[in-house]
């Protein structure tokens, strides 16, 4: 098929040809051409945001919530800029995204012009991929690359800067059209030989460990996961990427590792025999001290970006390939290791595992003063909300708990920022994964102090009927932050009260969602927190905030300090788990517990 039409217009061609639903952004100078034809597309709905960081947060969200691209747009200079950190957001937790910003015209690119940033050598390090497109009759192909790019292979985001008079001229609109990428070939199928050698010492092994991440649920691999987990029965432990991928109610579950991971999970990694890495990193938060880290195992490292593998710790077996398609070729060759009358044995490690699971639950203690404890209300919320749910966390406290004491059971309820940690981004992802997911009952957990980074984008929610809920934890502080300086500053809360009471609710939520056309909700004792979790949960129309007011002393346990080793877990304050006991002796910790 061949049209005659502008470079916008051909833009727009080809997102209709790639099938997007939805593009958010912001117009601008430099982009204003491919936005009139926009204006006029049947098929791509363009929604405004309020700030072009919540377009590509929001892009992040729907990417995440649907495993399609998720699309942004903004124009030159500050719009592009403004999108820097959602793209080394989505780079970091390989996230499908692509980018588009108007440039400068070409003949301009260079003399500091009006709105003129160097937006692909801003973002080269953080994308995997970027376009400069100074040529109209580019723009089909490079869509279409950039849409290949961003989704195969270790998906990420990807940017295509297109100048504006590529946008303004003539040229002819060709589709299908023929991708050049000679040098991008992501190998998806894993390695016989290596699958073997690690199917071997997955029946010879005695303390194994399933270690999953974020590439699992990027492949769409929970099936394959779970298939494999019962066929071998071993441990598994889900990270915080990868909440979901594996069901927390499943009996081989043991949790989540890392920082904040609980006991049995963050120490059977530690004294495993084996680790059966699939598509995880070993992120400094999940290792500790790398040089004490799991020093008893061999390490079967299976993931589809080779520059991974042994990255951090070195891989006994590599594997390089798909998740699924590695997980589906593991549990062949386990089962002809079973067929061959060669089956594992973990009973002595289950007992192991099983004790450090009964005696260090997840827990918390209610707070001295009688204030609200958060980790009541956000397992509320999951519990009323219930496992169907999408959740979308921002970063610090509220973030941790959320993945702590909500059950996932099933794949694409959890979305957060893992990698880069970006405060700010519950509210526009909630936004992007509602409008992916109309049907889904969407919740963003959210600090006081992330909410007034992005809220504006409950604006963009009311108007375009985007009704998602708000729970803002709100302990009027930095948390997580202000935790580090309980721990390790001495109590000095430099800088970390955000003052919500003076004189009274500064910033008031209630009236601030109400302002922004939302419902505004506020919860200030236990005894009121399931019938306003219920009120939220009645309104359908309208985006819903609700202010829980909870104490600020509350801190996230258990914790391994940044920069110690695994052994040095602590499961409360200057408490480290009792390893030297009888196995089966039973310890009571105080508090509720989950
Ligand atoms: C954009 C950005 N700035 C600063 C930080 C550092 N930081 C991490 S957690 C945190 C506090 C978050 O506060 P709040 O949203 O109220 O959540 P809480 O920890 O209280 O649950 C800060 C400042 C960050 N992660 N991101």
């Amino acid at each position: 098929m061949t049209e005659q039409v502008t470079g916008a217009q051909s833009l727009v061609r080809a997102l209709e040809e790639l099938a997007v639903e939805v593009v958010f952004g912001i117009p601008g100078g430099a982009i204003l051409p491919a936005y009139d034809p926009l204006f006029d597309s049947q098929r791509v709905r363009h929604l405004l945001v309020r700030h072009e960081q919540g377009a590509g947060h929001a892009a992040t969200g729907y990417a995440q919530a649907t495993g399609r691209v998720g699309v942004c747009m903004a124009t030159s200079g500050p719009g592009a800029t403004n999108l820097v950190t959602p793209i080394a957001d989505a780079y970091m937790d390989s996230v499908p995204i692509v980018a588009i910003t108007g440039q400068v015209p070409s003949a301009a690119i260079g003399t500091d012009a009006f709105q003129e940033a160097d937006i692909c050598g801003i973002t080269m390090p953080i994308t995997k991929h970027n376009f400069l497109v100074q040529d109209a009759d580019e723009i089909p192909r490079v869509l279409a690359e950039a849409f290949h790019i961003a989704a195969s292979g270790r998906p990420g985001p990807v940017l295509v800067d297109i100048a504006k008079d590529a946008l303004q001229a003539g040229t002819t609109f060709t589709w299908p059209v023929e991708m050049q990428l000679p040098g991008y070939r992501p190998s998806a199928r894993p390695h016989g030989k290596q699958v073997r050698e690690a199917a071997r010492l997955i029946v010879d092994a005695k303390k194994p460990v399933i270690y999953v991440g974020g590439g699992v649920l990027k492949a769409r691999a929970a099936a394959e996961l779970r298939g494999f987990a019962e066929l071998t029965g071993a441990p598994v432990i889900t990270t915080l990427m990868a909440r979901g991928a594996f069901p927390d109610s499943h009996p081989q579950h043991l949790g989540m590792p890392g920082m904040h991971g609980g006991v049995a999970a963050v120490t059977a990694l530690q004294k495993c025999d084996l680790i059966i890495a699939l598509g995880t990193r070993f992120d400094d938060r999940v290792t500790g001290k790398l040089s004490t880290f799991a020093p008893n195992a061999t390490v079967i490292h299976a993931d589809i970006d080779p520059a991974e593998i042994s990255k951090n710790r070195t891989a006994d077996v590599p594997i390089v390939g798909d998740a699924r398609e590695v997980i589906a070729d593991l549990a062949a060759a386990v089962k002809s290791e079973m067929d061959a009358g060669r089956s594992p044995d973990y009973s002595s490690w289950w007992r192991q595992c099983s004790d450090w699971r009964q005696r260090y639950p997840l827990g918390w203690t209610e707070e001295s003063d009688g204030s609200l404890a958060p980790q009541h209300v956000i397992s509320r919320i999951g519990k009323i909300a219930g496992p169907d749910a999408v959740y979308v966390a921002g970063v610090g406290q509220h973030q941790m708990w959320a993945s702590q004491f909500i059950s996932y059971e099933n794949p694409y309820t959890w979305i957060n920022s893992g990698g880069l940690g970006t405060m700010g981004f519950a509210v526009p992802a909630a936004m992007g994964a509602k409008v992916g997911r109309p049907d889904a009952l969407v919740w963003a957990i959210d600090g006081d102090g992330c909410f007034q980074m992005t809220n504006q984008e409950l604006t963009t929610c009311a108007i375009e009927g985007i009704p998602i809920k708000v729970a803002i934890i709100n302990n009027g502080s930095l948390g997580m932050v202000r935790q580090w300086q309980t721990l390790f500053y001495g109590s000095r809360y430099s800088n970390t009260d955000l003052h919500r009471d003076r004189p009274q609710y500064l910033p008031d939520f209630v009236k601030l969602a109400d302002a922004m056309g939302c419902v505004g909700l506020r919860c200030e004792s236990a005894d009121d927190v399931d019938a306003t979790i219920e009120k939220a949960m009645s309104v359908y129309d309208v985006p819903v905030v609700v202010d829980f007011v909870v104490g600020k002393d509350a801190m996230v346990w258990p914790m391994v300090a940044a920069g110690t080793s695994n052994d040095d877990i602590k499961v409360a304050r200057d408490t480290a788990p009792d390893f030297d006991y009888e196995m089966g002796e039973v310890v009571s910790e105080g508090g509720e517990r989950s």
